[in-house]
């Protein structure tokens, strides 16, 4: 990778500074993103330009608390932005300033690749349709006469092949035909893969394998309501759907209890500012927690910054087939427009994402964020068996979420940031969508790396993996991390330490240096995670302010050292990292673990997490620190998983330790409350589930009465 920077002093925009939004973590505005492009053309006149990237510069973190808590100057407006210039390699990336109106820094970077947008992702068809060799391998593949319009392909990052490297703008384009457009074309894979130079517009290569199987033709199989009419309808039920889809709604008669300003969140005892970028989605900052009137810093940032689907099949080219879906195509860039009612239910709030489009014009995803409140069940309840259980509390607790879907070509990634009233923070992520498929013939072994799903369908063995970026504040700046493991007494039974053999306890281990942070899950000893400040003790524990992390859908990667997705996602080998904090010009500050540009990198070199992690003797211990946790599943697939998945769910949770003096949640008014002196005197206590607060609960047979 080279850097040629320059320091720009003289572009300008024409137009004025557009206003400052509300908050200087909100995302850029369309206006400031036109703004920034008419800044960026100028400098560039002469050149032939794509916009690929438009966003946020967040501010550096000193000074945005010097702003937010000391009363300090408001941080600048700073735009980053990458172009892709007609005939030059690489990327053109810079520094705009908004407020300024100048661009501050612009740099040709060579040797890199810039990420994916749904812009470059839709041309391919075009350019495989109307490549004479790809026309001639879909005729050998069986494809009827006349039918190139019948092909199709999802195309991906080449992710990186060695017979190129990174100076070419490469995409993999893996083909599928379409027996008529409502087709499922994931059930008609196709044996050969074009690769496309992008820039160039053309194919310049097609990887055919040894052994050739024909497109397969039998009849899809999809899951359009038309297509569930043909599959399961009778003439007594024609849509062949379950006839017992009686509505669930939910009510909030007096509203919602959370409240925005802009972009910043209140809820319950949480306050925090909710942003999006073109990469990561939803990022929430300065989360405080206001412990009653005292308002405590929890995290300065979480985010998910990279995730990684490596496939299991060794046959070349499958080995290519690790999608870095976040640094190399964005879920912010592939995020979904939500439905009222249907993404989500209740009574909603939505925020809009805006990106660059290629012209440099601003362009929106409407509704991108969902922000609503679920019931949540019980949060605590005790009973006296003592009276038959008459004296009881129980309070019902509710969540807020904050969601958004993305849509990585055939996948759907559905996240949900929770929050619970008594501090924990949750991340559950639902996999729905498509598998990727390939092509088996009839009589074909596809061995141990894949099932086959559907009459010639293979599913190749796959993982995927996230990394959850945590910048801790846990009461302060000065934070520390390290492991909690279950452990039997190292006494023996009969010793005079462990006489009775029954002694457990909790190990601590606290990371030191980056190296010792380098951990993975261990089942065995229930482990889970600390991040705590140290200077903060527990008035009654004694124990340090912490925030657990409680994570156990923690499948190690499976591809092995020196192979290309190790190298690729060096995050990805191991549970944990934590890294020292510091301030980059600009407060880039160490985002990116795979890299800052993900696309076709070799994987070698020091770059992201491998740079960040370097001789591993950097102190972490109390001190600003940035946790890195790789979560994930390995998924055999199955044809429960096909025509579209099931969502898959799995989640981890962040909860709060040592942090509060007690349980936190004594104060949220119960549902039912009765004390054995009512109890006895015949008085009725608090009663909110048949004093009408829950005008909506009712017996779902026969007594139609609220509770009774
Ligand atoms: N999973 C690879 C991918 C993601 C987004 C768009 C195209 C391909
Ligand atoms: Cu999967």
């Amino acid at each position: 990778m080279e850097r040629l920077a320059q320091l720009a002093l003289h572009a300008t925009s024409s137009v004025g500074a557009p206003p400052p939004p509300a908050h200087p973590l909100d995302p850029l505005s369309p206006q400031e993103i036109r703004s920034v492009s008419s800044i960026v053309k100028n400098n560039y006149a002469g050149k032939t330009i794509n916009f690929n990237t438009i966003t946020l510069r967040e501010p550096m973190k000193k000074a945005y608390y010097n702003w937010k808590e000391k009363n300090g100057p408001r941080p600048p407006r700073i735009a980053y932005f990458v172009i892709v210039a007609n005939g030059d390699a690489g990327v053109h990336e810079g520094i705009v300033d908004i407020s300024a109106q100048q661009l501050v820094e612009f740099q040709h970077t060579t040797g890199v690749q810039p990420i994916l947008t749904p812009y470059d992702l839709q041309v391919t068809e075009e350019i495989i349709r109307n490549d004479p060799e790809v026309r001639r391998q879909c005729e050998i593949s069986g494809l009827p006469p006349n039918s190139m319009h019948m092909i199709y392909c999802d195309a991906w990052t080449i992710g990186y092949d060695e017979r190129w490297g990174a100076d070419r703008r490469l995409q993999q384009a893996l083909m599928y035909y379409r027996s008529d457009e409502d087709d499922s074309h994931y059930s008609h894979p196709l044996d050969f893969c074009p690769i496309v130079d992008m820039n160039a517009k053309k194919v310049i290569f097609i990887d055919i394998p040894q052994r050739r199987r024909k497109i397969p033709l039998n009849k899809h199989s999809s899951f359009h309501p038309k297509h569930i009419a043909e599959k399961f309808g009778t003439r007594e039920n024609p849509s062949g759907f379950r006839n017992d889809n009686f509505p669930i709604n939910i009510t909030q008669p007096e509203g919602v209890s959370f409240s925005l300003d802009g972009n910043v969140m209140s809820w319950s005892n949480f306050n925090f500012h909710i942003g999006f970028n073109y990469r990561e989605g939803i990022v929430l900052s300065d989360m405080t927690w206001s412990d009653h009137g005292r308002v405590r810093p929890l995290f300065h940032r979480i985010s998910l910054c990279e995730m990684v689907v490596p496939y299991g099949c060794p046959d070349f080219p499958h080995q290519r087939k690790h999608a870095l879906d976040i640094g190399e195509y964005g879920a912010g860039n592939c995020t979904n427009p939500l439905t009222l009612g249907c993404d989500c239910k209740g009574v909603i709030h939505y925020i809009d994402a805006h990106f660059t489009d290629k012209n440099g014009d601003a362009s929106t995803v409407k509704n991108a964020i969902c922000i609503h409140e679920e019931d949540d069940g019980l949060l605590f309840k005790h009973s006296d068996f003592r009276d038959d259980f008459q004296t009881t509390v129980t309070t019902r607790g509710k969540k807020l979420i904050i969601s958004q879907i993305f849509t990585a070509a055939n996948y759907e990634y559905c996240l949900y940031w929770i929050f619970r009233q008594d501090g924990t923070i949750k991340l559950e992520v639902r996999l729905t969508g498509i598998l990727n498929t390939f092509v088996c013939a009839d009589d074909e072994d596809i061995g141990p790396w894949g099932t086959k799903v559907y009459p010639n369908v293979n599913a190749h063995n796959h993982q995927h993996l996230f990394s959850l970026r945590l910048h801790p504040r846990l009461d302060g700046d000065n934070n520390s991390a390290g492991t909690s493991d279950a452990k039997p007494s190292a006494y023996p039974t009969g010793s005079k330490e462990n006489k009775y053999g029954n002694a457990f306890y909790c190990e601590k281990t606290v990371f030191n240096k980056v190296k010792d942070s380098i951990t993975n899950f261990e089942g065995k000893t229930a482990r889970t995670w600390d991040i705590f400040n140290p200077n903060s003790l527990h008035k009654y524990s004694g124990k340090p302010a912490t925030y657990k992390l409680v994570s156990t859908f923690c499948s190690p990667l499976l591809a092995q050292e020196g192979s290309l997705v190790r190298k690729r996602a060096p995050w990805a080998a191991n549970s944990t990292q934590v890294i020292p904090y510091s301030d980059d010009a600009y407060g880039y500050g160490k985002l990116y673990p795979s890299g800052d540009h993900v696309c076709q990198w070799s994987g070698e070199g020091s770059r992201g997490m491998r740079e960040w992690i370097g001789d591993g003797e950097a102190n972490v211990n109390n001190t600003d620190i940035v946790f890195f946790h790789t979560f994930g599943i390995t998924h055999f697939p199955a044809p429960e998983d096909f025509p579209v998945m099931p969502t898959e769910i799995f989640d981890l949770q962040l909860r709060p330790r040592n942090l509060h003096a007690e349980n936190p949640v004594l104060d949220v008014k119960p549902s039912y409350a009765r004390t054995t002196s009512e109890v006895k005197k015949g008085l009725s206590g608090v009663d909110t589930c048949s004093l009408n607060t829950d005008k909506t609960s009712r017996l779902a047979f026969g007594d139609k009465s609220c509770c009774k």
